[in-house]
């Protein structure tokens, strides 16, 4: 796979081309204004503690409204995770617009976790899948099928895997330890054209490499393997937040931890070190959709763009997860 991958991707490619990748979408204002304001910036190292972010955010009543979900890593069961449908197996409609991947796309969001509750070890990163054998924080997988891709946290450091269209498989690992029980915001982006890949956490840039290329959206007409005591109609088909999906066993371990205000995005959002974000997002022209996790109670996971793609808490487990937790990476006033 690693052969034919590097065949079909382009050359041209570099260590550079983080600066002048995501210009390929100049002509798309939205991408450019979203970073313009921090464009090259570099975030000092006082700044980079996320938990020194200062918004001011408070409901019509003045209390704090903001929430965020505390998930346990129970993986099992279909339950402590947040479930976000990508496709229908029974149609070959469109999915909802959380189905990315036809396009450039970036996702991002914030975790807080300890390395105590999340043992994954390191992988190996390069032309692999291994990507699912981290703590898993964000799993699009499709079982023993291609089109898939995922975030996980091996070692403390975050991992961003991506499985072409029968173009091979590509895992990039970034640097830093992200277990230190405080907020830090993650961005990984995949550009359609090439399938290039960058991971960025807390505003740095720690990884980027040319993935494979092809469409990786859930195919329209997608239909689940049997590989689930039946078919996987019941994971395969949706974005799930904090858990493996597939709950296919302990060598491939789930997020235990706090999760907040996940995007994603149609397009590259950031082509440079930038500041972490010091609120929380609004949703614009290139919001795919939007998940501010502040419903601090039922099952309804709402997506603030139109509801478009709307996601469920699916909560259980010893001890049961996911909480509402009133832990966010913005400070309340
Ligand atoms: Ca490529
Ligand atoms: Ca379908
Ligand atoms: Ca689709
Ligand atoms: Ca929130």
């Amino acid at each position: 796979m690693a052969a034919a991958d590097a065949g079909q991707n382009q050359p041209d490619h570099d260590a550079a081309d983080v600066s002048t990748g995501p210009r390929r979408d100049a002509d798309r204002d939205e991408v450019s204004l979203d970073v313009s304001a921090v464009e090259d910036a570099v975030v000092p190292a006082d700044v980079r503690d996320a938990s020194a972010v200062d918004a001011l955010v408070s409901d019509a009543t003045g209390g704090c409204s903001m929430r965020s979900l505390r998930f346990r890593g129970s993986g099992v069961g279909d339950i402590d995770r947040v479930k976000i449908r990508v496709d229908d197996p029974s149609n070959t409609r469109p999915g909802p617009p959380a189905d990315v991947g036809a396009e450039d796309f970036t996702i991002e969001w914030w975790l807080r976790a300890t390395s105590a509750a999340n043992g994954a070890g390191a992988v190996r990163c390069g032309d692999n899948i291994d990507w699912i054998r981290g703590n898993i924080v964000i799993d699009r997988d499709r079982f023993s099928q291609d089109r898939k891709f995922g975030v996980s946290i091996a070692a403390g450091r975050v991992v961003f895997g991506v499985s072409g269209d029968r173009t091979g498989d590509r895992t990039l690992c970034g640097t830093r330890s992200v277990l230190d029980d405080r907020w830090h915001h993650v961005a990984v982006q995949r550009r359609r054209s090439d399938g290039f890949l960058w991971l960025f956490v807390d505003g740095q840039l720690e990884a980027q490499g040319d993935g494979p290329d092809g469409d990786v959206s859930y195919p329209d007409n997608g239909v689940p393997g049997n590989h689930c005591g039946g078919p996987c109609t019941n994971s395969d088909p949706f974005l799930v937040v904090a858990a493996e999906k597939h709950d296919a066993g302990r060598e491939y371990p789930s997020f235990n931890g706090w999760i907040d205000e996940l995007r994603l995005s149609r397009v590259l959002r950031y082509r440079a070190a930038f500041p972490v974000p010091i609120a929380p997002f609004a949703v614009d022209a290139e919001t795919a959709a939007l998940y501010h996790f502040d419903e601090g109670s039922g099952d309804d996971v709402v997506d603030s763009a139109a509801n478009a793609s709307p996601g469920v808490r699916r909560y259980g487990g010893t001890p049961p997860g996911p909480d509402w937790s009133m832990e966010t990476p913005f400070v309340c006033r």
